[in-house]
């Protein structure tokens, strides 16, 4: 099997190998009209070319009449005018830039239409079409019509300008600030490519630790190389603002956002960003916190804030994607209930080009939360999700952690804000309150790595994002499915173990990291490997904050005894939540403080339960271990050993995991562990004393180390 270093993603088109399937594609499928030229048609039809040749092993052409295998790819209203085909009655459910893509007899002949109502429509179809015969589809008979559920479906980069990444594990920023404009590397476009393959259409270019300097000409010069390049495959650009930009880059003396001067500049920084890109998306603010400058520093609410930048942008059609991943030490409140408490008075206050955008869960990207309490609180505002792709909190680039099961549970979680059936899928979406503007965002794992996002695997967080994005009603499995057929293969010799690892190992990270509702409990910055002893700094930066553990017990109480966060989220979920015995053991210590020896639903102790979990996440990974060797002879041996290896990694560092915590957790509970448990080879102090320098990813420009 020919070495691959994992560069093509999931648009390798290997030639099909099946034998029967592939005489009938090759039967099928003989050349490409299109219906007329334009940036967008020639990169659909370019990648229909090169795709559908290396599938079938065949050169595929292009064509002016139609014949029989002819796969006719155009905007329906183009199709329309030149042949007398009625579309309508196909369209009548696709919206935006959704897709058609039929097998239909034209004039006699067996012929295929990918179409959209827009161009963008006509690539995504492209992709799809691609995509069945990645995945061994048979194409008799088609009738395919897809329209995205969100509009924004945003990837957000952490990327700084002297490119480090913030949480990236994948080496430096794709964007070579330095060399741009002049230099435009081809990663660009082939990023935007698999951007593209998975109806991803926006793209932040810089940490939402924002430095103002990407406002300056110089830097707008840059990005609009990058804005061009991006552009005919239906990707906007949006910038990270730094809310200080007026005073740092600016001149004035505020940034005061009822300022006549700072709103002056702000429109005239927004109108010289559209004359430079005319397509520009919008903005983000990260704004009053971890450090960040924002309108409470005049005194001023998060949506005067917002409203100013909104304002600016409104003429030309920009956004303003405003974070609500907002908290501060000073606050003597439970850090989980800050954001609500902030943003609920603001409800309905925002301009209708303002969405507010929330984490998944009140904390922060850990291995497990409930859904984030705004979601269902927040009815006259449009929410848009953030998801974290790249595994700051889950491993970095070594562990094998398949998103989409965590994406999934977020997104499906209902929060009976309007009766049962009130997901948080349905909010995002704007199906639940009308909302006109809907988005989603996920934080980027991509870097110069050669195979993008470090692990193999993580390739497929960033398509798993794509897809949800597109529509959050697939299932994590399917996903998966779609994604082990491209990127290594269709035989289900492979296809089974390896989407058995993928399912399994969301789960197995939560048990030996922060099993039963244990969270932000990690090294201390740069968050690599278990800290649950960390008790020195702001008191929400510490591990013992969240974890509570004393001799009587562990678990952080956000019931009515304690800070009551669970007062947050519907009736429902606080009957259910309020009593140790009805909440999810899952999160159970996120809710509640609860006593080592209580009885779990297993019958073993707390305690006890706590030792299993952590054992069973460790389990799990070897169980990965022991399948991926088993497919050896399906993969070939570049990824293969760069996998392989990856788990022996992850598995040390689950043991690691494993071993600090319950450790230290026995200091507390003063229990023995159960018999015949695999005991931690080291003690305690070990543990404490491990120090790891130069881990990848702390690069936050304003915290002085
Ligand atoms: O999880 C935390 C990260 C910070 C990040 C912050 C945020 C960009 O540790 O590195 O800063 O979240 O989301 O703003």
């Amino acid at each position: 099997m020919k070495n691959e270093d994992g560069y093509s993603l999931w648009l390798r088109y290997f030639r099909v190998k099946d034998n029967a399937l592939i005489e009938d594609y090759r039967r099928d499928l003989i050349n490409i009209k299109v219906m007329k030229s334009s940036p967008t048609m020639e990169v659909a039809k370019d990648e229909l070319i090169r795709g559908l040749s290396c599938l079938l092993g065949r050169e595929i052409t292009t064509c002016t009449g139609i014949k029989k295998g002819t796969i006719i790819l155009g905007v329906k209203a183009d199709i329309e005018a030149q042949h007398s085909i009625n579309l309508e009655p196909e369209f009548t459910t696709i919206v935006g830039d959704g897709y058609v893509i039929i097998r239909t007899i034209y004039e006699g002949k067996d012929i295929f239409i990918i179409s959209g109502l827009s161009e963008i429509g006509v690539l995504y179809g492209t992709f799809h079409f691609l995509r069945l015969i990645q995945t061994h589809v048979p194409l008799n008979p088609l009738s395919i019509k897809k329209s995205p559920k969100i509009q924004l479906r945003i990837l957000n980069h952490w990327d700084n300008l002297d490119g480090t990444v913030e949480r990236g594990y994948a080496g430096c920023s794709l964007w070579d600030w330095h060399r741009l404009p002049g230099l435009i590397s081809p990663r660009y476009k082939d990023y935007a490519r698999a951007n593209a393959s998975i109806g991803i259409n926006g793209a932040v270019l810089n940490n939402v630790n924002a430095n103002s300097l990407s406002l300056t000409i110089e830097y707008l010069e840059k990005a609009k190389v990058l804005a061009d390049v991006f552009r005919p495959y239906g990707i906007k650009v949006y910038l990270s603002v730094r809310f200080s930009a007026p005073m740092e880059i600016g001149g004035l003396k505020t940034s005061d956002p009822k300022d006549k001067k700072v709103i002056f500049w702000w429109k005239s920084k927004v109108s010289e960003i559209y004359g430079i890109i005319p397509d520009f998306g919008g903005f983000i603010v990260k704004a009053n916190s971890e450090g960040q400058p924002g309108p409470q520093d005049y005194g001023r609410s998060q949506a005067d804030g917002a409203n100013m930048l909104a304002h600016a942008l409104k003429p030309y059609g920009g956004v303003v994607m405003w974070r609500a991943f907002v908290y501060d030490f000073n606050i003597k409140e439970d850090r989980a209930k800050q954001a609500f408490n902030e943003f609920i008075p603001l409800d309905g206050m925002f301009m209708d080009n303002v969405l507010i955008q929330v984490k998944n869960g009140p904390i922060d990207f850990q291995p497990r939360e409930p859904f984030h309490p705004l979601f269902g609180a927040m009815k006259e505002t449009p929410l848009m999700m953030e998801f974290q792709i790249t595994q700051e909190y889950l491993g970095l680039a070594t562990n094998l952690v398949y998103l989409g099961p965590l994406f999934k549970e977020c997104l499906d979680s209902d929060t009976y804000a309007e009766g049962k059936g009130s997901s948080v899928g349905r909010i995002i979406d704007g199906s639940l309150y009308n909302n006109k503007l809907t988005g989603i965002a996920g934080v980027a794992n991509i870097g110069t790595d050669r195979n993008w996002c470090g692990h193999h695997f993580a390739q497929g967080n960033w398509y798993v994002f794509g897809r949800l994005a597109w529509d959050h009603t697939l299932g994590a499995e399917e996903i998966a499915d779609e994604w082990i057929r491209m990127t290594f293969s269709n035989c289900r010799e492979l296809l089974n173990p390896v989407s058995s690892m993928m399912m399994t190992s969301r789960e197995a990270a939560v048990n030996y990291m922060t099993p039963l509702g244990l969270h932000h409990i990690m090294a201390h910055n740069h968050h690599y490997g278990p800290g649950p002893w960390v008790d020195q700094g702001r008191p929400d930066w510490t591990s013992t904050y969240y974890h509570q553990a004393d001799p009587s017990g562990i678990g952080f109480d956000r019931t009515v005894t304690g800070s009551n966060a669970l007062s947050q989220y519907s009736l429902p979920i606080q009957e259910l939540y309020a009593n140790e015995d009805t909440c999810p053991e899952n999160l159970l210590l996120w809710f509640h403080h609860v006593s080592w020896d209580k009885q779990m639903k297993s019958g073993r102790t707390l305690w006890e339960e706590l030792c299993f979990k952590y054992e069973a996440g460790v389990e799990a990974v070897r169980k990965m271990r022991q399948t991926w060797d088993s497919i050896k002879d399906k993969v070939d041996e570049e990824r293969f050993t760069h996998v392989q290896a990856s788990l022996g990694i992850q598995e040390q560092e689950a043991i690691w995991w494993k071993s600090a915590c319950l450790l230290y957790f026995q200091s507390f509970s003063r229990l023995p562990f159960p018999k015949g448990y695999d005991l931690p080879t080291h003690t305690l102090d070990y543990y404490k004393k491990k120090r790891h320098y130069f881990v990848p990813g702390i690069y936050n420009p304003f915290i002085k180390k």
